[in-house]
């Protein structure tokens, strides 16, 4: 093929109009907004995704048709690289470009410039698989997906209903299948082998750890957690909550990840079902981010969010390499992004190299793999830990002069296998937080002394146009609207540990306030200040001003 099918396209095409007035944009996590609006979007994703495999040669491109931890109403998708990770960059531009052509025509003159722009050799196969999470908008959206995958002629393979790392781990374990940097077998019954048949080994010889009872948010997780546990046996004991995937308007509703880390609390639903003392861990919408908590004596609540599970591993790990004779060689680091609690930083950076970066899972990837093996997490519970191949080679060669290195390097070796590099996996995270509470005998409360967190608050504000407002320094600072973050810095100067950034939402039409302090009531009234000073500048509507 010389030239694109636009006979094929058109005919298709007209199926997907796009609707006059809306603007999409391909931000943090792909495009996400109201899934009823999303039909145009998901055909011409089929086509950029058909096109992305052309221009790797025929490499396997994942779609992932999700909105995560918004409402169920919401829907979004996202395009997954060879490796697993997450689309370039410089293809994001293209993606909002081509979903913004207004008609059929002007989709096609887009298509053609594009190709040309990019070099893309048309006659190169195309290959995608895709996924979906239980939006009841999903089944709709994946249709208009594949017709757009069909005026491509891609060949395509259905992955179904899976979480968003699942749907990485495919697109890594299909493209490297048969190769030395093989990643496991193709399938969703590969990913549970791989990650349970680690964990026991991991897990051998400890100690039965007490029951761990996840909140699922009514989400894709639950039936993937259903399956994991058949494969964990009795390794483990679980118990899910918050499965009903089939309950109109349950899934993220008062429960969830981003539930618990925003509200700083148990979903309502746990609340006569935790026990002082019990672990306790929420996933998102899609299983990739993950946060842990429990009750104390008081039946006090204790937030153990990204941070925590950053300071948790990235010890843990630091300890086995020492143990495996290769800290020498083996220089573990961290990434973080400005909404890391204060204190999580000041611990780690007293520990290893720490890192800010933009928010957004595909910026601390990016960073992590700068150092031999690198530790993200987002505060909001997204991220994992990535060992170079520098690092694995070590591991692998490296010649134990004693039974304790033998067993660190072992113990080493599983972690890499238990570890979803690709990508945040709220399963496999929560895995390998199991693994270290048993390898380091800690409770919730042990972890959670690790360090004290300063008192926070994240508050969303609405504004006309999120894109008037810029930032710099890894989104520590506004560069506009002009003068707004004087007047920031300003107020902080007010409060005892103050720290507040401002940066605009990647998924959601929103301006997001974080602010922290040495007090509660100070850091929840630095955010609502600095929320104001925004809604202000952005001349909003004064019956909606933050409080
Ligand atoms: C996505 C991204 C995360 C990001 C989050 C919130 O998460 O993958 O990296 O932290 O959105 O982004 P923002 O503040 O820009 O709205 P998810 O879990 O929704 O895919």
């Amino acid at each position: 093929m010389s030239a694109l099918p636009h006979d094929n396209i058109r005919s298709l095409s007209v199926k997907h109009e796009k609707p006059s007035k809306l603007k999409f944009q391909y931000g943090t996590a792909g495009f996400r907004t109201l899934g009823e609006t999303l039909d145009s979007v998901l055909f011409r994703v089929g086509i950029l995704a058909a096109l992305r495999s052309k221009k790797l040669d025929g490499k396997t491109i994942g779609v992932m048709v999700t909105a995560s931890h918004n409402p169920e109403p919401d829907n979004g998708v996202k395009l997954v690289d060879p490796r697993g990770e997450m689309l370039e960059s410089s293809w994001e531009g293209h993606a909002t470009l081509l979903a913004n052509a207004q008609t059929t025509d002007a989709l096609l003159v887009a298509l053609d410039e594009f190709v040309k722009l990019t070099k893309i050799d048309l006659s190169k196969p195309s290959r995608v698989v895709f996924a979906r999470d239980t939006r009841p908008s999903g089944p709709k959206l994946v249709e208009s997906l594949v017709d757009g995958l069909e005026a491509l002629g891609a060949e395509y393979r259905d992955a179904g209903v899976t979480t968003t790392p699942v749907l990485h781990y495919l697109v890594r374990a299909i493209n490297t299948k048969g190769t030395k940097e093989a990643y496991g077998e193709d399938t969703e019954h590969g990913y549970l082998t791989k990650l349970s048949d680690a964990f026991k080994k991991l897990i051998g010889g400890k100690a039965a750890p007490s029951p761990l009872l996840i909140d699922c948010a009514n989400g894709v997780g639950a039936p993937i957690a259903v399956k994991l546990c058949e494969y964990l046996g009795d390794s483990i004991p679980i118990k899910l909550t918050n499965t009903a995937i089939d309950t109109k308007g349950a899934l993220n509703n008062s429960c969830g990840a981003d539930f618990v880390k925003t509200s700083q609390k148990l979903p309502p639903s746990l609340v006569s079902v935790l026990q002082p003392g019990q672990r306790a861990c929420s996933l998102d919408g899609d299983a990739d981010r993950l946060i842990y908590y429990y009750l104390d004596d008081r039946s006090q609540f204790h937030m153990l969010d990204g941070d925590k599970i950053t300071a948790l591993v990235a010890s843990f790990i630091v300890d086995l390499v020492k143990a495996a004779g290769l800290d020498e060689q083996i220089k573990v680091g961290v990434v973080q992004t400005a909404y890391a609690n204060g204190s999580s930083t000041k611990y780690l950076s007293e520990r290893l190299p720490v890192k800010c970066v933009p928010t957004g899972v595909k910026h601390l990837h990016h960073a992590a793999e700068h150092y031999h093996v690198g530790v993200y997490f987002e505060a909001n519970g997204h991220g994992t830990v990535l060992f170079s191949q520098t690092a694995q080679d070590q591991i692998t060669t490296h010649k134990p002069s004693t039974p304790a290195q033998s067993t660190a390097l072992n113990h080493l070796t599983n972690l890499i296998n238990l570890i979803n590099q690709t990508v945040g996996d709220a399963l496999s995270d929560m895995l390998l937080v199991e693994v270290v509470l048993a390898h380091k005998s800690y409770s919730g409360v042990e972890w959670d002394s690790l360090y004290s967190d300063l008192p926070n608050r994240l508050v969303k504000v609405v504004v006309g146009d999120r894109n008037a407002f810029t930032t710099a320094d890894a989104e520590r600072r506004l560069v506009s609207p002009p003068g707004l973050q004087g007047k920031i810095d300003e107020l902080v100067r007010r409060y005892d540990g103050g720290r507040s950034f401002v940066r605009p939402s990647g998924t959601e039409d929103v301006v997001r306030v974080y602010a922290e302090a040495v007090i509660k009531s100070q850091a929840d009234e630095l955010a609502f200040r600095v929320a104001g000073l925004v809604f202000d500048e952005a001349g909003g509507d004064p019956t909606q001003r933050p409080k």
